[in-house]
């Protein structure tokens, strides 16, 4: 097995550290004192922060053309079980793991969970692959799973999502997501009324099987790997399909499913109104589902939508808890740093969003002062809040430089003699 980061390793390199760290954390604590707002119980608040990584996120991605496959990356969810913990020890808000069935399915579920409690990881949402056959399959997806026009391949699916459950409850997670592949490339291919009443009633058959204390996330998405309609395309067709299944099913917002330009953050606030805010599939765009890392490209957008969060979590809104996930592909870079790079981002937006003062910005909107509302928004946004996030690791033993000590520990390399590339490896987009 390969080595994790080194305990003695991560202390002495924040020792190097840890002096300036402090100066840089009262000087910013002095400041917000001066906005009625005590640094430490922000610090506190970023220390409950948790984002799960998604397994597949740990093998190099790949995009149509190719796939071009990293050093040492994990070749099974052993492995990518190891990369996980070595991400949550230098970030410590990684705790959660979010499983792939059935690229990570296993024999012995119960030596999975073993294995990942001795690790001190858990299991976060599983998510079921329907948009690709399996070797063998007797009834292909070729035209869709749960929406197929044929009933033995919905029947299929059906089945795919069910077990996924049972493989769920022995890993101790509690969350089901479903992105599904359905869809059409031409005009007229497929009938879209009856498609998405064969998708509900198949959906109905997987919410039948849900534990009580589950929930059932969809996942919607534009286009991809269907050009010209998809099943679920947005989150109107999300929210129905959620609303028709029952309070258990939620609709989960992945940032890269949506139109260019589109206002997720006003999506998310819908969704948390009408308690149907299941999670997050946190990534970065350009152009479509770019899977970029978190916040690389548009860090405000992704603090607009914490912005919106920490404000339900501000009025206690009922029903509100949604799972954070990331859900990128890394082509260029290494795995491990940019899922540890992209955790930090997202649990920047947080805290960003943490020293918003949500009274002066409730009087502006209501005396409809416009520029004072975004100027208040501008300012949380601006104030650097690094050492805050800095602090958070160092108090829970984690990394203050996380890229830093991950490079001196000399990880990669010794996976990459650990791990001869299979050149396989599921890395979907997803
Ligand atoms: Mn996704």
């Amino acid at each position: 097995m390969t080595q994790r980061i080194d305990k003695g390793l991560i202390a002495e390199e924040n020792a190097k550290l840890e002096g300036f760290l402090k100066e840089d954390y009262a000087a910013l604590g002095a400041k917000l004192a001066r906005e009625n707002i005590n640094i430490d119980d922000i610090t506190a608040k970023a220390e409950t922060f948790q984002i799960a990584v998604p397994s597949w996120g740990t093998g190099t991605g790949g995009t149509r053309f190719a796939r071009f496959p990293g050093e040492g990356e994990p070749r099974n969810i052993w492995e990518k079980l190891e990369d996980s913990a070595v991400i949550n020890d230098l970030s410590q808000c990684t705790e959660r793991v979010s499983p792939h069935f059935p690229w990570d399915k296993v024999d012995d579920f119960s030596e999975l969970k073993q294995t990942s409690d001795n690790l001190n990881l858990k299991w976060d949402s599983i998510n079921s692959n329907t948009f690709q056959d399996q070797p063998g399959q007797e009834h292909s997806f070729k035209y869709g799973s749960l929406s197929n026009t044929s009933q033995a391949s919905r029947d299929l699916a059906i089945q795919h999502n069910l077990d996924c459950i049972e493989y769920g409850k022995a890993l101790d997670s509690k969350t089901l997501t479903v992105w599904v592949g359905d869809g059409s490339n031409h005009p007229g291919q497929q009938h879209f009324q009856g498609a998405f009443e064969r998708y509900l009633e198949s959906m109905k058959k997987i919410y039948a099987g849900l534990p009580s204390d589950w929930e059932l996330h969809i996942e919607h998405k534009m286009f991809e790997p269907a050009f010209y309609s998809t099943i679920i395309q947005d989150w109107g067709s999300n929210i129905l399909a959620a609303m028709e299944l029952g309070p258990q099913a939620k609709s989960l917002v992945d940032l890269g499913h949506h139109a260019p330009n589109v206002n997720i953050e006003m999506i998310v606030s819908r969704l948390i109104q009408f308690k149907k805010l299941g999670g997050f599939h946190f990534n970065d765009s350009k152009y479509g589902d770019d899977d970029l890392d978190s916040g690389s490209l548009h860090p405000y957008q992704q603090f607009l939508i914490f912005n919106e969060l920490v404000d339900a979590e501000y009025r206690n809104q009922e029903g509100f808890g949604p799972n954070y996930m990331l859900d990128q592909s890394h082509n260029v870079t290494d795995p491990i740093e940019s899922l540890v790079n992209s955790a930090a981002s997202v649990q920047r937006s947080y805290v960003s969003a943490l020293i918003v003062d949500r009274e002066k910005l409730t009087g502006y909107q209501t005396e409809n002062d416009a520029l004072m509302c975004s100027n208040t928004l501008k300012h949380a946004f601006t104030t650097d809040v690094s050492p805050i996030l800095a602090m958070a690791r160092l108090r829970k033993g984690g990394a203050i430089d996380p890229i830093a000590v991950y490079r001196k520990s000399g990880y990669r390399a010794q996976a990459g003699v650990e791990r001869p590339n299979s050149g396989g490896n599921g890395s979907g987009i997803v």
